[in-house]
């Protein structure tokens, strides 16, 4: 079966990242469709050594038997065109948060939840950058030594916020004033992601508290979350501080990372060793470190989290899922 595939949002940052990661992997799909708003409607596209034009995505876009879709378009474009793709028979893989917290759309990480993809109706979410690579290092530790608590704290690049965030945060080294962020990122630390909520938690907070509980199939698990944009270009780093039910012994902890999927353990203080978001870009795994005791508590452990908020947090986890959908439902 000839397998059609279409990337939504293609001339976007997370967008332009799905092209790459695509053409790295291989996937055994034989047409590709590109399309954006009419804004880029017309653009040409180097893609698969091929030159692609960019469509405008419209009603009708889904009418010529594409299998797949690649959503990142922002929520309010998949709130409106998922519904449409998903009623042609097209599985969406949505990037946005329009999705992910509906009951009949699964939350997929593959390194965590994959069976979940094999309930879906159609709609496919990818979580947000910031839980994606924070679950593929904490469901080892779940299985193991059961999480009772969470708190992270996160650093997040300007990448996060696309085309526009990298933006403020290129021009604004040059002294111009920011456009995409309320305050200036060159050389300050802004406390605020996405908008605020009744609560006085951010949306991105919520974001990681709800969507984590549902990857991890546990409503129990306590969290509590800061984020934080940082003048970074790209990569996203977390401070999580983890309590168990369990005792744990943290040699074994560590090898248990170590053994764990798509988790890179970087952690040898001695020679200053340490994930740090310049050198993980352009990386698909999720890099760990400075992992001590949390001697505070009775069973607690505090980890530095970094990777590629484009790529595993969003392009490279995308096309997983199309991996693990092409591998239950196309072959
Ligand atoms: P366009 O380039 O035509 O604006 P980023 O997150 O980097 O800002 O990228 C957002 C992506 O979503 C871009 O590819 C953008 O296309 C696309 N997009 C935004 N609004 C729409 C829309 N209404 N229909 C289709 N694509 C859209
Ligand atoms: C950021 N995490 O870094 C956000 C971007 O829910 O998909 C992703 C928002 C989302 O700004």
């Amino acid at each position: 079966r000839k397998i059609k595939m279409a990337i939504v949002g293609a001339t976007g940052m997370v967008g332009r990242t799905f092209l790459k990661v695509l053409e790295e992997r291989n996937l055994p799909v034989e047409e590709y469709y590109l399309f954006a708003s009419s804004r880029s409607a017309g653009t040409k596209v180097e893609f698969m050594g091929k030159e692609y034009i960019v469509e405008e995505l419209k009603e009708d876009s889904f009418d010529r038997g594409i299998d797949i879709a690649l959503f990142s378009a922002g929520a309010s474009t998949s709130l409106h065109f998922a519904p449409i793709a998903a009623s042609k028979g097209c599985i969406v893989i949505d990037n946005s948060s329009a999705w992910r917290m509906e009951k009949d759309v699964p939350l997929v990480v593959p390194e965590v939840n994959p069976e979940d993809i094999k309930w879906h109706k159609g709609i496919i979410a990818n979580p947000n950058c910031s839980t994606i690579q924070a679950v593929v290092v904490l469901k080892p530790l779940h299985d193991k030594y059961k999480i009772k608590r969470i708190v992270y704290s996160t650093y997040q690049a300007v990448s996060g916020a696309g085309y526009q965030g990298y933006l403020d945060l290129e021009e604004g080294l040059k002294g111009a004033p920011p456009k995409k962020f309320p305050y200036p990122i060159a050389g300050n630390v802004i406390p605020h992601i996405d908008v605020f909520l009744e609560n006085g938690y951010t949306k991105e907070e919520m974001k990681m508290i709800n969507e984590t509980r549902k990857i991890l199939h546990d409503d129990s698990i306590k969290i509590t979350a800061t984020t934080v944009r940082v003048p970074v270009f790209n990569g996203h780093s977390e401070s999580i501080n983890v309590e168990f039910e369990k005792q744990f012994d943290l040699e074994e902890l560590k090898e248990t990372l170590r053994q764990a999927p798509g988790v890179v353990v970087q952690d040898d203080p001695e020679n200053l060793l340490y994930p740090m978001p310049i050198y993980v870009s352009g990386k698909d795994e999720v890099y760990v470190g400075r992992i001590r005791r949390d001697e505070s508590v009775e069973s607690g452990v505090n980890l530095w989290v970094v990777a590629d908020n484009i790529r595993k947090g969003a392009a490279t986890n995308a096309v997983q899922i199309a991996e693990k959908v092409i591998e239950y439902f196309f072959s």
